[in-house]
């Protein structure tokens, strides 16, 4: 469209550069990532975008959702939506579009990867041979094995249900909580996450984030767990109580944590960078080639009107 108008589209997060080079046919991008930019477009014709990009992670702050008045679609790259202020968009009939199950099978497989790298030491092996100590003696400490473990699920929705369905053939016990027990599911349904937690050896966490599910994995919760359970997170970081996790994983209450998100990401407790019994992901659940160019394939899709 060259010389020819086009509609400013907002990017809050980015996409995969071919993807991007899709929209700017028919958008002017402008990309904001950060929040000294954001407050920076809001001086220059905010009514300018009815449309924004964003991911799961970053949502749309709401004061910035406020000062774009034309707006009537957010499109997520991703599925979480806890952060963004939905009410305010049901309000102001803005459209919100996620990826929906697209990155389900990646998010599944990196729980599975997660859990295996903990309990078979992957990458502390792995820091073993780096540092070259091998050679002084074989590695020290075994590892854990997951067949016969009690694996309880935090959240069987899309993403926990086909993380259940992996675990399956290691065969381990599976049990979960949910807020209500889902009809015709096999596994043993706990209305309480610390009745959960009591009877499993793993949990794993795999509910949405938001207000509804803050800290659902509390003191009591990974108490319950105890010194020899190991806890997933491949959800929300605000699903779990950040502040306890921490302190139990440095004095041994808890037996060992694998995680790909935290509460305030990209920061992560320094205390954690020092433990052995955890394993750090820097959210990487659906970061897979082929799943990111299939969930920018809808995002370009919903965007463009199709
Ligand atoms: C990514 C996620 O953070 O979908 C989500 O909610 O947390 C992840 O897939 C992100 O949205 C990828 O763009």
């Amino acid at each position: 469209m060259n010389g020819a108008y086009q509609p400013a589209l907002l990017m809050l997060a980015p996409l995969l550069a071919e993807h991007e080079t899709r929209l700017a046919e028919r958008f002017v991008l402008v990309r904001a990532y950060d929040a000294d930019a954001r407050q920076a477009l809001l001086a220059e014709r905010p009514e300018r975008f009815a449309a924004l990009v964003t991911n799961g992670v970053q949502g749309v702050p709401p004061l910035l959702m406020a000062a774009l008045p034309k707006l009537s679609l957010i499109a997520v790259n991703g599925v979480g939506v806890d952060a963004i202020d939905l009410e305010q968009a049901r309000l102001r009939g803005i459209r919100v579009s996620t990826t929906d199950d697209i990155l389900t099978d990646a998010v599944a497989d990196q729980a599975v990867a997660l859990l295996l790298a903990l309990l078979r030491q992957v990458c502390l092996a792995d820091r073993f041979v780096r540092a070259g100590h091998w050679r002084q003696g074989g590695f020290p400490r075994l590892g854990t094995s997951l067949r016969g473990q009690r694996v309880g699920i935090i959240g069987l929705g899309r993403i926990g249900t086909a993380i259940a369905e992996r675990l399956r053939p290691f065969g381990v016990e599976l049990a979960y909580h949910n807020r209500r027990a889902l009809a015709g599911c096999e596994h043993t349904y706990h209305d309480d996450p610390r009745s959960l937690a009591a009877a499993s050896d793993i949990l794993l966490v795999a509910a949405a984030g938001g207000a509804g599910s803050r800290h659902l994995v509390d003191a009591q919760v990974l108490e319950a767990l105890g010194a020899e359970g190991v806890l997933v997170n491949v959800a929300r970081g605000s699903v779990v109580d950040e502040d306890e996790l921490v302190a139990r994983l440095s004095d041994g209450r808890l037996g060992g944590a694998a995680l790909d998100v935290f509460a305030d990401e990209p920061r992560v407790p320094e205390a954690l960078l020092a433990l052995d019994n955890v394993v750090l992901q820097p959210h990487l659940g659906s970061a897979t080639l082929q799943t990111r160019r299939a969930m920018a394939d809808h995002v370009v899709r919903v965007v463009l009107g199709g």
